[in-house]
């Protein structure tokens, strides 16, 4: 796929789907850094290694610095890239819990709303395994507040707020099924969600959120990475130092010897 079809898709549909976007090294890496992750924090469930655990990791540094990845950022918001926010939302085989219906944009700090989010596949993803969903033209309605979405059981979501079901038509939505490797990409208003992992398969899914160095993170403390490109001077977001990889801490990968 050309540049120009990913920014004309993205702009006409707020989603579009990009096909071995990373190469099967890469992906087979997400997967084994899934694992480790588990091994590392067993109390904690794969739909949660969020932000903070994975800020300071070298694997996730070099993931988001990948060119393979950034090449289609660019394509959206251009060349000077930073990223805000990084998650595994890694569903077990026939445990993995669903994400209600939500609107990233609802959650953020950000200033303005230019953001965009790139799930990468580390395993198929499909109807059964509770690959992500979208409801099409809903990347043109505005934002939900928190105050207006309803509280859910983290025992039973992934995430603790849900878009309140008599505001939803999921007739048209469509199932975003990937196979390892590839992305999607979506933009911070449309709906999206997913539902529980039934399968005997795991699927797991690394989202990425990337914000042009213009964009500010309005929270306190919060680390991003710059990814490309430069920061802008002015605004005082704050970026993690390329971690020093240590046998102890962190996954080997291929090319982690540049973060010796
Ligand atoms: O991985 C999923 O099931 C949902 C993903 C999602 O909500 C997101 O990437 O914003």
């Amino acid at each position: 796929m050309t540049g120009d079809n990913i920014k004309k898709e993205y702009s006409d549909n707020g989603f579009v789907i990009v096909r071995n976007a990373i190469d099967s090294d890469l992906a087979n890496e997400l997967k084994n850094h899934v694992h480790w992750l588990g091994r590392k924090y067993p109390d904690i469930r794969p739909e949660a290694f969020h932000h903070d655990l994975l800020i300071h990791d070298p694997f996730i540094h070099h993931v988001v610095k990948s060119n393979q990845l950034l090449n289609i950022v660019e394509e959206i918001i251009g060349p000077n890239i930073a990223l805000f926010g990084a998650h595994y939302i890694a569903k077990k085989p026939y445990d993995g819990k669903p994400v209600g219906w939500h609107q990233d944009g609802s959650y953020w700090p950000l200033e303005p709303m230019d953001v965009v989010s790139i799930w990468v596949a580390g395993t198929s993803s499909t109807i059964k395994s509770g690959c992500m969903k979208v409801i099409p033209g809903t990347q043109n309605k505005r934002l939900l507040k928190p105050s207006e979405m309803i509280q859910v059981d983290t025992e039973e979501y992934v995430l603790d707020l849900a878009i309140h079901p008599d505001q939803i038509d999921d007739s048209d939505a469509i199932d975003i099924e990937l196979e390892a490797g590839d992305v999607s990409i979506h933009n911070p208003f449309i709906i999206h969600g997913s539902n529980a992992n039934i399968s005997d398969q795991w699927r797991m899914g690394l989202t990425l959120r990337y914000i042009p160095t213009s964009a500010y993170v309005n929270r306190d403390a919060w680390e991003c990475i710059l990814s490309r490109g430069n920061a802008v001077k002015e605004i005082q977001n704050n970026y993690a130092h390329p971690p020093v990889f240590d046998d102890e801490l962190h996954m080997p990968f291929n090319g982690y010897e540049h973060y010796r």
